[in-house]
This record gives C-alpha cells, sequence and structure tokens, in this order.
C-alpha cells in the first residue's frame, strides 16, 4: 500500500503535468500544495470508501459528534504523518529542490472555531480514526472563519477569514446527499386518524443543506472517518419564492460565518438557525443511512450515538423525536425512550452568562415545530417529576421558565448522560452549577477530562523535542502516549537533559526568529520564555498576568541591579468583536509593551510580546518554545483548559491557579513539579457566600498593589487615558469580579519561585523533563477511549477486526 520515494515523485509530476501543464521545476509552492493534497486524498480515500463499507456491512455502532464549531487547522503534514508518508515525502520533495514547510505554509487553516471547544472537537476527529474508533464529526461549513485579528495603534481589528478564497483540496461535495432543512411559518396539528396527530406546515421556507465531507486519517492504521460540515443553498424548486434579493441573501448568508465566543450578544436570530440547520441535516442523514440497516427504529441506540458538544446543538433531542414521530411515526413514548437512549451531552462551561437561552417567542418564529416539541417535553417533564419531587425543584430544573429556553436543561433531561470536561469541572456541575439535575438524575453525571492529540502537538510541531524522545525512550510514545513515561529513567541524566535543553533553545531560537520577523521585536533566547495563549476572557485573567509584569517594570525602574531572570512574556489572544473589556485589556498589553520594550533602562531584561492573529498554527510555533506556561483563571471558572496539556507536553512549566485540569496536572507531576498559587475554588465561593471581598481595601493595604493600579491612570502607561481607567475602575470601583488583587501577592510569589529555580538549569530541566514524562495522560486517544466505553460504547474497529480473525 506505502508508496515508494519513486513512484510518488513519478505521480506528483503526472498530476502537475495534467492539472497545471507545468513541470515540477517550474511549479509555484501553491500549485505544488494542491496536487500533493490532490495525491493525498486520492490515496486515503480508498481506506477511506473501506472504512465506510466495513461500519455498514459490519453494522457498527457509530458516534456522530454534533459541534458547531471544529478547529483542525492545517492537514497536510498530518495527514502525511498518519499516513506513513511524512518522511518519504519530505525527502522526494527535498530531492526535487522542493522545501516541504514552505509547502505546508500555504494551506490556510480550517479556524471554523474560536478555542478550546473547537480544537477539543478536532483533537477528538484525530483520535477516534487513530484508536479505530467508529466516529464522525457533523457541523457547519463556514464560508469565513474566525476573524483574522490585527493591531493598529495597538487595539484589536478584525479581518474577514476567507479561507476558502483559493479552494479546499481535502473536502468532498456530496450533492446527493443534500438534505432540504424547514424553518419558520406556521405548524398546526391535524388528526389524520384516531389519535395520531401530524404537523401541517404553512409559509415555511425551505433550505437546502449540501454536505462536505473530509477524511480524517487514522494514524498508521489505515481508518478513515469522516467529518461532514453543511453549507445551505437555496434549492431549485424554490427560487422563485425568494424574489427579494435581500430575503436570498439573507439565506444564503447562513452559513456563512462563525460567531465568535460572545455570551454578551444574546438573541441572534441566525445564529439559532445556524443550530437548527446543522442540526436537523446531521439527524436526518443518520436516519437516512440507518434505514439502509433494515433495523427498527426503535433500535436506534444499538446502532447509533449523537454527541451533543456543550448546548450549540441540543436541537439534536426536539429534532430527533420530529423526524421519529412525524417521519418515521413512532409514538411519543417510544421517540422519547429512544431518543434519550442516543443523546449524550457535554458541559463546558461553568459561568452562569454562558449557559445558552433563547427568548420563547423568537424560537416559535424561526423553528415552531421544534417549539412545540420543547413545550411538549417541558410539560411531560414537569407532570412526571411533580410526583417524585419537590414542587421548586422541578420549577427550577424546567425547559421552558422566565420567557426563554434553557438549552442546557434540555440537554440534561433528553439525554443519557452528562459529563463535565476535568474533574473539578464534573464536581462543581454536581456540587453546585447543576445541582439540582444532579438530585433528580444522579447517574447521568460523569467526568472525561479533556486530552490533546499528543502526535501534532509534539511530533508534527515539535521536531527536535521528538527527536530527543525517539533516542532517549524509542518510539512506542507515538501510539502510546503513556509511555511517555519512561522518560522518567532519565531525570538524572545529564546527557539528555542537555540534549532536551538544546532542543528547548532551538524552539526558542527559531520562535525568536518568527518574532523579529513578524513585530520587529528582538528577543534573547536565554530569557525565560512566558506563555499565555488562550481566548481573552476577563476570568482567564491575562490582566493579572499584566499586573505582575508592570511590578517587574517597576522594580527594575527602582533598581537596575534587582535579580531576576530576563524574561519574555509572549501573549497570544482574540477577543470577541463585541467584549469591550477584553479588548481594552488588549490595548493595555499593547501599550505596555511599546513602553517597556523601549525603555533603555530596561535594557531588553524584560518584553512584552503579543503576537497577533493567535490560532492553531501561531500555537504550534509558540508552544515549543514556552518555558513557562501561565494558567491563572481564577479557580472554578476555567473548565478545564488544554494549553495547559499542550504546554506541559512541550516541557513548559506550569504556574497556575487550583482550576480545570491544572489539578490533574499538579497530581500528575507532584507538587514540586509546578508552581500553584491563589485561591482555591472552595476559598472563591467562601467569598461568594460571606460577600467579605473588597478589592478597595487590598488596594489601600497594600502599597505595592497600589503603585501597579496607578500606572494605568497615572499617564506612567502611555496612550491609555480611558482604557487605563476602564481597567482601574473594574478593580476598584466594582470590585475586581474576579480577585486578582486577592490572588496579586500570591503570583507574585510563586514567580519568584519560577525565577530562582530557572536560576539553576539542572534543577529546570529536571522539572521540565518530568512534566514532559507526565503529559501521556492527557492525551485525547485515551479521552476518547474512555467516551467509547463509558458513554457511547462504541467498539474500537481495529479489535472488532482483530476478532474477526
Ligand atoms: C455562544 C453564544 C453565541 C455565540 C457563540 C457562543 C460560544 C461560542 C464558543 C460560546 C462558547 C464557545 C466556546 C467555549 C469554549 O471554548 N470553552 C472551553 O472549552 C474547552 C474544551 O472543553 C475547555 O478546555 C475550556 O476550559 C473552556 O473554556
Amino acid at each position: 500500500m506505502v508508496m515508494t520515494k519513486e513512484e510518488f515523485k513519478k505521480e506528483l509530476r503526472q498530476r502537475l503535468r495534467e492539472n497545471y501543464a507545468i513541470e515540477v521545476e517550474g511549479a509555484k509552492p501553491p500549485e505544488l500544495f494542491n496536487t500533493l493534497g490532490a495525491l493525498l486524498k486520492a490515496k486515503f480515500s480508498e481506506d477511506w470508501r473501506a472504512t465506510w463499507k466495513d461500519y455498514l456491512v459490519g453494522k457498527q455502532k457509530q458516534v456522530y459528534y454534533f459541534s458547531i464549531e471544529f478547529l483542525p487547522g492545517k492537514m497536510l503534514k498530518s495527514n502525511l504523518l498518519n499516513m506513513g508518508m511524512l518522511e518519504m515525502v519530505r525527502e522526494a520533495l527535498a530531492e526535487m529542490d522542493i522545501d516541504l514547510e514552505e509547502l505546508a505554509e500555504v494551506e490556510r487553516d480550517m479556524a471554523l472555531g474560536n478555542g478550546g471547544l473547537g480544537r477539543l472537537a478536532s483533537c477528538f476527529m484525530d483520535s477516534l480514526a487513530s484508536c479505530g474508533l467508529p466516529g464522525n464529526g457533523n457541523g457547519i461549513r463556514y464560508d469565513y472563519g474566525l476573524f483574522k485579528q490585527r493591531f493598529v495603534d495597538g487595539y484589536q481589528v478584525e479581518l474577514p477569514d476567507e479561507w476558502l478564497r483559493s479552494g479546499n483540496i481535502w473536502e468532498i461535495r456530496r450533492d446527493s446527499k443534500a438534505v432540504d432543512v424547514r424553518i419558520g411559518g406556521h405548524v398546526y396539528l391535524k388528526e389524520v386518524r384516531k389519535g395520531r396527530l401530524k404537523p401541517v406546515y404553512e409559509n415555511t421556507r425551505t433550505l437546502r443543506a449540501v454536505p462536505y465531507d473530509t477524511g480524517m486519517v487514522g494514524y498508521g492504521n489505515g481508518v478513515v472517518n469522516t467529518l461532514r460540515l453543511w453549507s445551505v443553498e437555496i434549492p431549485s424548486s424554490e427560487e422563485d419564492r425568494y424574489q427579494s434579493i435581500e430575503g436570498r441573501r439573507e439565506l444564503e448568508d447562513l452559513t456563512a460565518v462563525l460567531y465568535p465566543d460572545d455570551s454578551n450578544e444574546k438573541g441572534r436570530l441566525t445564529r439559532l438557525i445556524q443550530e437548527y440547520f446543522f442540526v436537523s441535516a446531521g439527524i436526518q442523514s443518520i436516519i437516512r443511512y440507518y434505514k439502509r440497516l433494515n433495523q427498527p427504529m426503535t433500535r436506534l441506540s444499538e446502532y447509533v450515538a449523537i454527541h451533543i458538544n456543550d448546548t450549540h446543538p441540543a436541537l439534536c433531542v426536539p429534532e430527533m423525536m420530529r423526524i421519529l414521530m412525524d417521519e418515521q411515526n413512532l409514538s411519543w413514548k417510544q421517540a422519547w425512550d429512544t431518543t434519550v437512549k442516543v443523546m449524550s451531552y457535554t458541559n463546558h462551561t461553568i459561568m452562569a452568562e454562558a449557559l445558552e437561552k433563547w427568548p420563547i417567542d423568537l424560537m416559535k418564529r424561526t423553528i415552531p415545530r421544534m417549539y412545540q416539541i420543547i413545550e411538549e417535553i417541558d410539560a411531560r417533564y414537569v407532570a412526571s417529576m411533580r410526583e417524585i419531587h419537590e414542587h421548586d425543584l422541578v420549577e427550577r430544573t424546567r425547559i421552558i421558565k422566565d420567557g426563554q429556553v434553557h438549552m442546557a436543561h434540555l440537554a440534561i433531561i433528553g439525554s443519557y448522560s452528562t459529563n463535565g470536561v476535568a474533574k473539578l469541572h464534573s464536581d462543581l456541575l454536581k456540587s453546585v452549577v447543576l445541582h439540582d439535575f444532579y438530585v433528580i438524575f444522579p447517574d447521568r453525571f460523569n467526568n472525561k477530562t479533556n486530552g490533546i492529540a499528543q502526535r501534532r502537538w509534539s511530533q508534527l510541531s515539535n521536531e527536535p523535542l521528538s527527536n530527543v524522545l525517539n533516542e532517549a525512550i524509542g518510539t512506542s510514545w507515538r501510539k502510546n502516549a503513556a509511555d511517555l513515561k519512561l522518560l522518567m529513567n532519565y531525570q538524572g541524566d545529564q546527557q539528555v537533559l542537555k540534549k532536551l535543553a538544546e532542543a528547548k533553545k532551538k524552539n526558542k531560537q527559531a520562535l525568536a526568529a518568527y518574532i523579529k520577523e513578524n513585530t520587529g521585536i528582538e528577543v534573547s533566547t536565554e530569557a525565560i520564555f512566558d506563555v499565555q495563549i488562550k481566548r481573552l476572557h476577563a476570568y482567564k485573567r491575562q490582566l493579572l498576568n499584566l499586573l505582575h509584569i508592570i511590578k517587574l517594570y517597576l522594580d527594575l525602574k527602582d533598581n537596575p541591579e534587582h535579580p531576576m531572570q530576563s524574561r519574555v512574556f509572549i501573549f497570544g489572544a482574540k477577543a470577541a468583536p463585541s467584549y469591550a473589556y477584553a479588548k481594552t485589556i488588549i490595548k493595555c498589553i499593547n501599550e505596555t509593551a511599546n513602553l517597556i520594550n523601549n525603555d533603555p533602562d530596561i535594557n531588553g531584561r524584560l518584553k512584552i510580546v503579543f503576537l497577533p492573529n493567535y490560532n492553531v498554527t501561531l500555537a504550534e510555533k509558540i508552544i515549543p518554545a514556552a518555558d513557562v506556561s501561565e494558567q491563572i483563571s481564577l479557580a472554578s471558572k476555567e473548565a478545564s483548559g488544554t494549553s495547559n496539556m499542550k504546554l506541559m507536553l512541550n516541557g513548559a512549566i506550569t504556574i497556575a491557579t487550583l482550576d480545570g485540569a491544572n489539578v490533574e496536572i499538579r497530581n500528575a507531576v507532584g507538587d514540586d513539579n509546578i508552581f500553584i498559587f491563589g485561591l482555591t475554588e472552595k476559598e472563591v465561593y467562601q467569598y461568594y457566600e460571606n460577600r467579605e471581598y473588597s478589592s478597595i481595601r487590598l488596594y489601600e493595604e497594600n502599597s505595592v498593589i497600589q503603585r501597579v493600579l496607578n500606572t494605568f491612570i497615572d499617564g506612567t502607561i502611555p496612550n491609555i487615558l480611558y482604557e487605563g481607567r476602564e481597567i482601574f475602575d473594574s478593580l476598584i470601583k466594582y470590585n475586581d469580579e474576579y480577585f486578582l488583587l486577592r490572588d496579586f501577592d500570591s503570583y507574585v510569589q510563586a514567580q519568584e519561585k519560577i525565577n530562582e529555580a530557572y536560576a539553576n538549569p539542572k534543577i529546570w530541566q529536571k522539572i521540565s523533563l518530568i512534566n514532559t514524562a507526565n503529559a501521556g495522560r492527557f492525551s485525547s486517544d485515551e479521552t476518547v477511549r474512555r467516551y467509547a466505553e463509558d458513554i457511547w460504547n462504541i467498539e474500537s474497529k481495529l479489535s472488532y477486526s482483530n476478532k474477526k480473525g
């Protein structure tokens, strides 16, 4: 099956001649990229078909992961790696004077997600295929991915991400699998025969959902699963109904843009239709497939599992009910029992304002049949629970209340499993956020700690590190991340430690060059590379990081001899376009960077680099070069975090609060190998209860805090007349919602310990090694295996084919 180098070269040449009428020698990178991509797609398509056939013939149970976001980044190298062709192709191209890295840069990031949630979905897609698990993705093919970020005068400016402009080599449009989705109009129920009601639709509009499939290639196992993304079109039969150009545009634009993660923006009609659109299309296509298995609808859960990734696809519940009742003629009870047995749901947030709700009238207007069904689910839920539970509990947990439809309630009530994404988070769901539901459905709650696709975040993005690992512990860690543990045997081996340090140095040099080229800032690779990369959110506390930097700046101004390691603080973060406070923080970081980076007194000992347009590709450049990983959210607020895992794997040492998966990282490496600070989640909740927090008191009593905060309003940081005041007020006038000032001292102390540890390279390198060695448990291979076993009840195709013989 695997191609030889000569075969590859021959085929590449031939395809270039056929498709572009050129020779390799004259080909430009985009032509080469497209040709190479097409060649690979053709090559894995055989396996793709075979996988599909295998699932069908074996009637294998499959999971469908419904997510409104997927964030795969670039796919060329990852496909090459998984197909076992990376080294061969690299060499073959080199022999033709082509640099694979340069070619790979041509590919546009597929950025159909905001951050952690979308990236997790893509890590899962990789791991499902790599573990031979029958799992498919279902989502939206946005014409524009997440906005591109630039800085102008230190302000964030958003530009459209036209990722499809030069086509997408990996996708296959499947017209034959298109389905219709109905929205708007009115629906009433009509009795067709005794006791049998059928919905009658009036004035509805029909949209055509066209799927684009992308193969998800497993690592060295011949399995290729499918990521199906839907795009909207106007069906030709309906064309003349959309007379006005505006009306037409509105519908055609349905899948145009990805909504930015934004809890402030509520009730956006288009977003709701997007949610229904990809849910309805996805479920219709599942049912269409299921019918080929010739099994009764009531046995659906033996063959199909549907996963609801956060509440955005929660309409899976009523849509499945609609199809089973209205189209497959099941009774309410049959349909309900079947639906609940098929659905499972993951919660990704404990921030109350981020829990999705839709106004009743909006939902009634746009998806009337969904609303009818939800109303009925709600009524039956209340009726059945009232017999068992107290009135108030039932009222608090109902789906429709306060004029709104509560999507998390719908997802929990309509599924058999609800999970959080880290131990602490799952515990908080049970004890606080979803406690009422835990009382009612204790068996439905479980934890599945997040994970990362370890090959992308080491083998692909950090070759220097991977080479040292291969030499020291062999290559089994690539398939089995737990084997990274073997590295623990080398914590005293100066040879290996030195090689790891050299690998880190190399990565820092590469990042330094990137920084110089893209920002003009010169940084020393002797300095600590201190990294905070994640969406910009008040609760993630990038501002706390900034307060500490300003403290260091003032220390150095007071005393240029102040003992400290040189540091480069590296930020990557996008703010939702309408999230004014987050944008203010970006502006303040950028202006502080201007101040510090250009202050001759500082003499390069302190630098701030805010790299614009943080995305998967940039993460792949930053993470291998990181010394310090900033995971400093207010305890209880970060559901899990996943950059914490990626940075750990790459040997960065974590400074963290006991939040999200940081708790599990601490347990994995031990207290000596991580720098923990700040309030615990319990202490945070105590403050909420006793209401004793007073930031102004801390300001008045703590001269360091006072001095640091004053720089925002006394002109020390230039060009932030309004922004500085906004920050100052948020911390003092509005009592510092995320307790930055409370955690400040403890954060400073932890940073001082980091400083000391870095001063001793032997200690530092050992801690770094221990972090890499213990990152294996955060492989998403493990995570999806647990989902497969505990929730979805699906079996690996690999063990399945093994069983067969
Ligand atoms: C909501 C309403 C309207 C438009 C957009 C949204 C929206 C979009 C994206 C709301 C939330 C998101 C994304 C959330 C997210 O990424 N959460 C992160 O999920 C990670 C994976 O589980 C966790 O590691 C992070 O802790 C969590 O913040």
